[in-house]
């Protein structure tokens, strides 16, 4: 039985990272005269640590930056970062995923309550997700500046269960990254990972892993699930709700990128 779902932001609902944050993040260099720039790929080695204002100082604290310097960076990048994204994110820059449209609007019809649990700083996710869906459709927006620590750990989505009154046996998450299954997975809460171009291998811990939601959407990791029609539907997660998530699989085992790099967009 599913009462709830939890979404996460970058990279799930919105394809936002590749040319969106990292586009952002590479403006902001460029304003206050630095002559770093993160490539693609570059960026998605960096996306391991969440928090963009933790990913300056942790780069800059792999230049060899003094670590006061990298916090100092930090503390004057980010703003200038946040305000570029925002305007990005306001004025439509940054698309949903494919098919994330019809699962939100269908859920939402169907009398599913809505969640978002996002490491992202709300000033602009909050217009990002008011530019998509207006105001009403998601109960609880929690972002990192709700928190005192940011995915992986759980903190965010046990802030969830606790201000929605969910029970986690009757709550699914929809994410993207290992970061982000690990958070929910901490929290007790089942995850269905819908792989991007950064996703890596170690999602496999997911109880479903699927390249897209669909239409065409497969399955990469978790055996067979309803995917009616090759959609993520009500039905996928409803199969996935009760399901106690295994403790984190700590074998060392090489990280691959799970989807292709394909600049496809599912
Ligand atoms: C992904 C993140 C965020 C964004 C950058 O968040 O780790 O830090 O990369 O946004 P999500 P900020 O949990 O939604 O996948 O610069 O605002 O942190
Ligand atoms: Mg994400």
């Amino acid at each position: 039985m599913l009462d709830a779902v939890v979404f996460d932001v970058d990279g799930t609902l919105v394809d936002s990272e590749r040319m969106g944050h990292r586009v952002a993040f590479n403006d902001a260099f460029a304003r206050v005269g630095l002559p770093d720039r993160w490539t693609p790929q570059q960026y998605g080695d960096l996306l391991q640590v969440t928090g963009g204002r933790r990913r300056i100082a942790s780069y800059f604290l792999s230049r060899g930056y003094a670590p006061a310097h990298c916090v100092a960076l930090a503390d004057e990048l980010h703003p200038v970062k946040t305000a570029l994204f925002r305007q990005m994110a306001g004025n439509g820059a940054i698309p949903l995923r494919p098919g994330v449209r019809r699962l939100v609007g269908s859920l939402k019809r169907q009398g599913i309550r809505l969640f978002v649990a996002t490491t992202g700083h709300r000033d602009w996710v909050e217009p990002l997700l008011e530019f998509h869906f207006g105001g009403s459709t998601f109960e609880l927006i929690l972002t990192g500046g709700d928190v005192s620590a940011l995915k992986p750990d759980p903190e965010v989505y046990q802030a969830v269960l606790r201000r929605g009154g969910l029970d986690r046996s009757r709550v699914v998450a929809v994410e993207d990254s290992t970061n982000g299954l690990r958070a929910a997975h901490g929290a007790g809460i089942p995850c269905l990972v819908v792989a991007n171009e950064y996703t890596d291998s170690d999602v496999a811990e997911a109880e479903l892993v699927v390249d897209g939601f669909g239409p065409h959407a497969a399955p990469l990791h978790g055996g067979a699930a309803p995917l009616p029609h090759g959609m993520v539907t009500l039905e996928t997660l409803a199969s996935l709700a009760g399901r106690v998530p295994a403790g984190p699989d700590r074998r060392r085992r090489p990280r691959r990128r799970l989807v292709a790099w394909s600049g496809r967009r599912k």
